[in-house]
């Protein structure tokens, strides 16, 4: 792997914070997934499956992880398969994990662990036993499911073998895990901001007029890619003037312009953990004095919200706020009226026109993490806070993305380093 050797102990720890939310005689299965072919028999990059990366740290294709904490016989309580490799994989791909570096990145000791074709064998021994077995799906609210996975091939393949068990959903259980960052974690993430804010200080050198969007998507590249990052965690949005009123521009095929401004919203990858970060900047490196009102309006909506990410707190009131925080910037900034804001329906606030997405969501190894908007914020959630304004008709979007770790007494800004306030980006850019 690119990254750092990650100490075995969070996933030791992550399997055992699993186990109290079992219910008696439970057994769980979760897969690898799948890579993913492109065409012909070309194929992504292997991006491994969170909850199996959570559990184990195995960084590898074909791997499936067996836990069943009450099994009579202390070897089958945590049991994990690997790809045997072979003279031909170790030269056609290079070098697969044996058993001894299996139990060196997961903490399951070598006895416990099995090649993928032993499956089977093995897992007779261990499914008659369990009276609840737990197979994961994916669950994120926003996922359009197009590609069927391999844990979702597991559950077909499972429910023809087994049809008297009684299945379980493994999802909550991670999402609930999940959304609360071990202190491992949070270096790891800290990492992937770390490598965005060298990244960034690149760019504020670079950016000028007559420069093209991809040239600064290559200069965002060069840098992920020297700091052991596999890249960037989401395709990054390079939208300067009108493109940056898109919301999911990804084309990033136009020149910047002077006097327009640029929205880069552009986070690193670092060992599977993400970062995810949104600056605005003037292409000229001096903004003019209505882009610098709606850059401060931002900037303040931002400031207020940051404050209320606190234990106890709640998404849906949060949002509510936040939107009334932006409700009175654009009424200063001309764009709403006070009067029809007043009469406005409350359940199609108008300053949607202007702020048209969410404020914060849940950050960790997935971009849009896994967390239950019900549940009140506590300490160790790591959230987004990302206000914008877009203006089509004046051919401006400005949006600012810090990341926020919440603590028992507020919250601490993971980006607290990388340049934001207008003076500084415009001092930097100069
Ligand atoms: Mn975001």
């Amino acid at each position: 792997m690119r990254y750092l050797p990650i100490e075995n102990q969070l996933f030791v720890q992550n399997r055992q914070r699993l186990l109290p939310l079992l219910k008696p005689k439970s057994l769980v299965v979760v897969n690898a997934n799948d890579i993913m072919p492109t065409n012909a028999d070309g194929t992504m990059v292997f991006r491994q499956n969170n909850d199996l990366f959570y559990l184990t740290g195995v960084d590898q294709e074909e791997t499936r992880l067996v836990l069943f904490p009450e099994h009579p016989d202390p070897k089958f309580r945590e049991v994990l398969f690997l790809r045997e490799t072979s003279e031909l994989i170790e030269i056609w791909e290079g070098h697969k994990l044996t058993k001894a570096e299996a139990e060196q990145v997961t903490g399951i000791p070598q006895k416990q662990v099995y090649w993928m074709h032993q499956f089977e064998q093995i897992f007779g021994q261990m499914v008659f036993e369990a009276e609840h077995i737990y197979l994961n799906t994916n669950e994120h609210t926003r996922a359009g499911v197009e590609v069927e996975t391999r844990d979702a091939r597991y559950i077909d393949a499972f429910r023809q073998k087994y049809p008297l068990h009684r299945l379980e959903r493994l999802a909550p259980l991670m999402h609930y895990l999940r959304a609360i960052k071990q202190p491992q974690e949070i270096p790891l993430i800290q990492t992937a901001i770390d490598i965005t804010d060298k990244m960034f200080r690149r760019l504020l050198g670079f950016i000028k007029p007559g420069v093209w969007e991809y040239e600064i998507e290559a200069e965002m590249m060069h840098e992920f890619l020297r700091n052991r990052s596999r890249g960037t965690a989401y395709t990054p949005i390079i939208a300067s003037g009108a493109n940056a009123c898109v919301l999911h521009y990804i084309d990033n095929s136009q020149q910047c312009q002077d006097g327009d401004v640029i929205l880069l919203d552009i986070g690193a990858e670092y060992a599977n953990y993400n970062a995810d970060m949104t600056r605005s900047v003037p292409v000229n490196g001096r903004f003019t004095t209505r882009q610098r009102a709606v850059y401060d309006a931002v900037l303040r909506v931002m400031k207020e919200a940051t404050q209320m990410l606190r234990p106890g707190n709640l998404w849906d009131e949060y949002h509510r706020e936040v939107g009334k925080v932006m409700e009175s910037e654009l009424i200063g900034l001309g764009l709403l009226d006070r009067t029809e804001v007043a009469n406005q329906d409350p359940d199609a606030p108008l300053y949607k026109k202007y702020f048209m997405h969410g404020t914060s969501h849940f950050l960790g190894l997935d971009v849009h993490d896994v967390g239950n908007k019900y549940r009140k914020m506590e300490a160790g959630m790591v959230f987004t806070v990302e206000p914008g304004i877009y203006i089509r008709e004046e051919k401006l979007g400005i949006r600012l993305e810090n990341n926020v770790l919440i603590t028992e007494s507020g919250n601490i800004d993971m980006m607290a380093n990388i340049p934001l306030e207008a003076d500084e980006i415009e001092a930097m850019m100069n």
